[in-house]
């Protein structure tokens, strides 16, 4: 399908297109960047919410993933899943279990389930989550649900490039505390405990709340613990009406604001237990974003960091497919292993050359 069949399918609601478009962009194949443009206008308009399902394998995604389908099918919000393994080099290699399990909903034209693997992600996994995602808020879906499989550095980068984060946790997961205490702890917006039904949860819980400074049977828990109720008034006060648009205003009203206290909470998910808590949870959690003008200044910094992403891409596959730098690199390999020139020298002669011009 050439880029403007795509365009246009993409126009008239067409899933092939959508899922053409998709692939484009998952593989940067030609005429992926004007996809990208043509739908950037419908971006960020009609309230559509991102949120990343994160956590180490087995730990119930899918099936919490598969509950939140249901209840935002329920209320006819259409619904897109992202299911993102980074580990596996294959498309949809890992994931194909999910996928079928997943398939339960997939007859209804209102969900969309789609896999990623690192094939293709030139650009950064995290970079090519967030453009897939773009298509499909384009789209016109509602609610899109990025899984990622396991806590890592990668992982983690896919699931914050949603605006609302979840890390699913089991009380087994001993191992999970350890990578929480490693410093990811801070990632998410909301804990879940998944297989509540197994001993150890409420022990868990605890713990967790105890290492991000919940403060339990607090009334005004979940609203900033550091600030109290007064500050909160404040946040209503202000609201969304008063929300800044330059970038300097978004700053100071994001940063005046108390910050989210995370959400722990239990859930078992083939039961559906819990699920109605992590739907209000996320939406405290989106409404929190609204409010602090945090949404606001989040969108101009991941426009940002889109931008740099593009360049550098652009950058990358200029300097080493346009301009014979892997020629260089190979002429130079002999003089680099034998120590008569560094790897610094043969790169500046890289780039010298590449800005120079010079033919393939
Ligand atoms: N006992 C129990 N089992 C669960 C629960 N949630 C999920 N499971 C099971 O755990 C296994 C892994 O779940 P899955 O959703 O695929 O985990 P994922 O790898 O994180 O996506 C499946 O066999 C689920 O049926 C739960 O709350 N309690
Ligand atoms: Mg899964």
């Amino acid at each position: 399908m050439p880029p403007d069949a795509i365009l246009q399918g993409l126009d008239t609601g067409d899933v092939s297109a959508l899922a053409r478009a998709i692939s484009l962009v998952e593989n940067q194949r030609g005429g992926f960047e004007r996809v990208l443009t043509h739908i950037h206008e419908r971006l960020g308009r009609g309230g559509a919410r991102r949120i990343g399902i994160t956590g180490p394998p087995g730990a119930g995604k899918s099936t919490l993933t598969e509950q939140l389908i249901r209840s935002f099918r329920g209320v006819g919000l259409k619904v897109a899943v992202v299911a993102v393994d980074p580990t596996s080099p294959f498309s949809g290699g890992a994931l194909l279990g999910d996928r079928i399990r997943m398939e339960t909903a997939s007859t209804d034209p209102g969900v969309f389930i789609r896999s990623m693997a690192t094939r293709g992600s030139i650009g950064g996994l995290a970079t090519t989550t967030e453009e897939v995602c773009d298509i499909l808020e384009a789209f016109g879906f509602e609610r899109i649900l990025i899984e990622t499989v396991g806590v890592g550095q990668t992982e983690l980068d896919v699931a914050r490039s949603a605006e609302t984060t979840v890390l699913v946790l089991v009380p087994e997961s001993g191992d999970g505390i350890q990578t929480l205490k490693a410093g990811v702890m801070e990632v998410a917006d909301v804990y879940v405990i998944n297989k509540a039904d197994r001993p150890g949860a409420e022990k868990m819980q605890r713990e967790i709340e105890i290492m991000l400074g919940i403060r339990r049977g607090n009334a005004y828990r979940h609203v900033g613990a550091h600030h109290g109720p007064d500050r909160r008034m404040a946040v209503g006060r202000s609201g969304p009406k008063g929300l800044p648009d330059g970038r300097g205003q978004a700053v100071e009203a994001a940063s005046t604001q108390p910050a989210w206290e995370p959400v722990v909470l239990q859930t078992i998910a083939p039961k559906g237990e819990g699920v109605p808590a992590l739907i209000d949870a996320l939406d405290r959690h989106r409404a929190y974003l609204e409010a602090s003008g945090r949404l606001a200044l989040r969108r101009r910094e991941r426009l940002a960091e889109r931008t740099r992403a593009a360049v550098n891409r652009a950058v990358q596959q200029w300097v080493w497919e346009g301009s014979g730098a892997e020629a260089i690199l190979t002429q130079a390999l002999d003089d680099m292993t034998a120590g008569t020139r560094s790897p610094y020298e043969v790169a500046a002669e890289i780039l010298e050359q590449a800005k120079s011009g010079a033919p393939r």
